[in-house]
Order: C-alpha cells, then structure tokens, then sequence
C-alpha cells in the first residue's frame, strides 16, 4: 500500500497560529477584567465581597465536617525541629508581661479565677508533637506540652463555661487577641501549653503560657496567654480584622 504523505499548507499553519493567539488574548483579556472587577469590589471586612462569599461557604463546610474524633497526625518525638521558628510578636513586645504574670479566666457569672502558672503545671501534662501550619505557607514538626483544655475545664468547673459557643484568648497587653469555637477549644488536641521540647516556653514563643490547637492554623495558636473568656457571640479576632478567615481550620 502505498501512503500519502500528510501535507498541510502554509495557510492553514498561519490561520491556526492566529486563532491560537487570539484565544489567548481573550483569555488573559477576560482574567483582567474579572481581577479588575474584583478589586472595584465593595470590602467586607477588609476583603472584596466575592472571596468574603468563599470564605464564608468554606467556613460553613469545614464547621460542617468537623469532627472532635478526628484526631490530627503525631509524630515521634525524634522527628521534633530543635530550632522552632518563631513567628509573629504581637502581645509579647513588653517581657516585664512575664514578672507578675497569671491567668485570668472570665467565669459565666463574671467571677474572676485568677491562676498562676503552677495551678496549671500541677493539672495532668499532655504533649503533643504534630505538623504545625502557618497561613503563610510554612510548617514544621514541634514537640509541646500543656494541659488539655477539656480537663481544665473539668478540673477546675467549668461546664456552664463550656456550655457557650466561643472562647476567648487575649495576651495580657491585649495587643494579641483569638476567638475561638467552643468544639476546636475541647478538641482532645488542644492544650494550654507551657513546655517546648520538654523546656519552659521561650519567652518569644509565648512564655509562660500559650495556645497549642492542631486543629487550626498558626495564627490560632496565642501565644502569652492572659485572660480567657466565654460567650455566645464571636470574640474578637486579630487576623479575622485583617480579613482572614474567622475558623482558619485546618
Ligand atoms: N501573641 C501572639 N501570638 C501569636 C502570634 C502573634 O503575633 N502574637 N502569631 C501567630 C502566628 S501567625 C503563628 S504562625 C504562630 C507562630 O508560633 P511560633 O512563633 O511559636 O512558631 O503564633 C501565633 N500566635
Ligand atoms: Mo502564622
């Protein structure tokens, strides 16, 4: 058999080239003005309206699927970084915050309980080493320890507490401050954590107390712990104020 070779004109190389290109034009034509559009956007909470949407719908998901069960992976501790990154400083620029320091916590009735930090090293210790996340896109295994939050609740009563929506973590400067939903909080996860490779917390990652909550990202995690509170209604958040996620699930 014999088989023609394919040939194809010079013509249709170039009108097929054309139309290529003009797709393209289109294309990055319609991106513009779609990013265009997006900027022009009325803000919501400092975030153009249409991502504010997204993040919403993400929230209601992942508040959806949440699971206090859902335990997030450990590691062994060998697996530990001996240099743990320290990122962000709000709330801890003053170490004088340290001298005196002890935890406030906000009871229903408007009672204080005010603890130092040997209240809560006496609590049974937890520790955790686990795949820590910052937004930014980093993340790195850390070894801690600290008190579930779940059995200071129980230790020290405070169901009625733990019966509201939201808790509320604010550093002693109240330059630094979290809300966070009460299941995340009594997550069997998530401790009041005073220990970072089995040593005291340095003082730039939250000496004496911090947050440690594997269920969500870095900016969750407070570091220099002050006062705790309790209510129904969402607690002030700092990244939410710039426009982040108020749940930064993970
Ligand atoms: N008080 C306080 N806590 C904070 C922050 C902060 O700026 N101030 N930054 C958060 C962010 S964005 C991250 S990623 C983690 C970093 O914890 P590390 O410094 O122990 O790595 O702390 C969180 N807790
Ligand atoms: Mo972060």
């Amino acid at each position: 058999m014999d088989q023609k070779p394919e040939t194809v004109s010079t013509r249709y190389v170039l009108t097929r080239t054309l139309l290529g290109l003009g797709c393209v034009v289109v294309f990055l034509g319609l991106a513009w003005m779609g990013f265009q559009k997006l900027q022009k956007q009325p803000k919501d909470k400092g975030t153009p309206q249409t991502l504010r949407k997204a993040f919403e719908a993400n929230e209601k998901i992942f508040s959806g699927i949440f699971s206090s069960t859902h335990l997030s992976k450990t590691f062994p501790k060998e697996m530990a970084a001996k240099n743990v990154r320290v990122n962000g400083k709000a709330g801890l620029t003053n170490d004088a915050d340290t001298l005196n320091w002890k935890l406030n916590v906000i009871r229903e009735n408007g009672d204080t309980l005010t603890l130092d930090i040997n209240d809560i090293k006496a609590l049974p210790k937890t520790e955790i080493i686990f795949d820590f996340k910052c937004i930014e896109g980093w993340s790195q295994i850390t070894h801690w320890g600290g008190v579930k939050f779940s059995d200071f609740v129980e230790h020290y009563k405070l169901g009625n507490e733990a019966s509201l929506d939201f808790v509320s973590l604010v550093t002693p400067d109240k330059k630094y401050y979290v809300g966070i939903d009460m299941p995340s909080m009594m997550h069997p996860q998530t401790i009041l954590c005073y220990e970072m490779n089995e040593q005291p917390l340095p003082l730039k990652q939250g000496y004496p107390l911090r947050l440690i909550i594997p269920v969500k990202y870095g900016v969750k995690h407070i570091k220099r712990i002050g006062t705790i509170s309790f209510s129904n209604t969402r607690p002030r958040d700092y990244w939410y104020e710039f426009g982040y996620d108020y749940y930064c699930g993970l």
